[in-house]
């Protein structure tokens, strides 16, 4: 792609980029969307209807085991060339000694495994466990047969250790991910349809505060109509096709 020359000035001349990624940016290593047809098994079910604690309640083992699939798939999935074209950006901009916060919806934790090091998860990991009732992380429990397992310390199930539809952020993640948006000189949004709150307003708060905002997505969403001229760019896109593409003509090849 042609990018603009303003764009790649920016990009040069950013000392802080923050960056959003969504779903999107994972689907190119294989894991679904959260707007993708859910497979098989799963097909039957609204993922916004499982990805709730009154789900959980409802139906337990069922919710259990739709996480176990997910982080079955997830284990399968490698980093693509989006997520790591973002650990070099990152790369880049920390060896000239400027900030780079990379703030994701996605519980995959493939930007750790790309490389990426300055991270904030909305969201949550799936690879990680807590108990339903403590709220406190289990790295180990007895295989009793129960599904969903049970706390090893208090005996209520456990659960995956994401944020669902309805509960609240973790704070100090989401307190610092508006600090990179409210301060950054560029900031990305990259795979998402901006429609899950509070995440979808980061953009917006980053245009408010004076950032030039890049979105990467084949398809648009409410982001890409906004009426920034000159400060917002809406490239029609794979994130694995245009970052390694803007790296390479901002920063060189790597
Ligand atoms: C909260 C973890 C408050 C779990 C997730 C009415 C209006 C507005 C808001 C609300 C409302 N009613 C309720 C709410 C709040 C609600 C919300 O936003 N609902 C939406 C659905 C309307 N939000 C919440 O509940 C949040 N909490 O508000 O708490 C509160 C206050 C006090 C007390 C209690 C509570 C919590 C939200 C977090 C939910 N958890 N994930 C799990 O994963 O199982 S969200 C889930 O959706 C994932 O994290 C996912 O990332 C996220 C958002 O979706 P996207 O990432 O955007 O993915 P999506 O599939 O939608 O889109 C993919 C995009 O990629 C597409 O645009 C596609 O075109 C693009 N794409 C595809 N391929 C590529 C690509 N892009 C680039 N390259 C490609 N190759």
């Amino acid at each position: 792609m042609d990018f603009s020359p303003q764009l790649l000035d920016s990009l040069h001349a950013a000392r802080a980029i923050a960056v959003l990624t969504g779903a999107g940016i994972s689907a190119e290593s294989g894991v679904p969307t959260f707007r993708d047809a859910q497979t098989g098994l799963w097909a039957q079910y609204d993922p916004t209807e499982l990805a709730t604690p009154q789900a959980f309640q409802r139906n337990p083992k069922l919710v259990w085991e739709w996480y176990a699939w997910r982080r079955e798939l997830v284990g399968k999935a490698y980093p693509n060339l989006g997520h790591i074209a973002l650990a070099d950006m990152e790369r880049h901009l920390t060896a000239r000694q400027s900030h780079f916060t990379l703030i994701t919806q996605n519980v995959d934790g493939l930007h750790r495994q790309a490389g990426s090091q300055n991270i904030l998860e909305l969201h949550g990991n799936i690879h990680r466990t807590k108990c339903f009732r403590e709220n406190e992380v289990v790295e180990e429990w007895a295989d009793t047969g129960d599904v969903p397992p049970l706390c090893p310390r208090c005996g209520a199930y456990l659960r995956p250790d994401v944020v669902w539809f309805n509960e609240s952020l973790p704070q100090t993640e989401w307190r610092a991910a508006v600090e990179a948006a409210t301060s950054c000189d560029l900031f990305f949004c990259i795979g998402t349809s901006s429609l899950v709150q509070p995440a979808a307003s980061l953009p917006h708060y980053a245009l408010q505060a004076g950032a030039v905002v890049v979105e990467i997505n084949p398809n648009e969403t409410p982001l890409s109509q906004n009426p920034s001229p000159g400060r917002l760019y809406s490239l029609r896109g794979k994130a694995g096709d245009l970052l390694p593409q803007l790296v390479a003509a901002v920063w060189g090849l790597a």
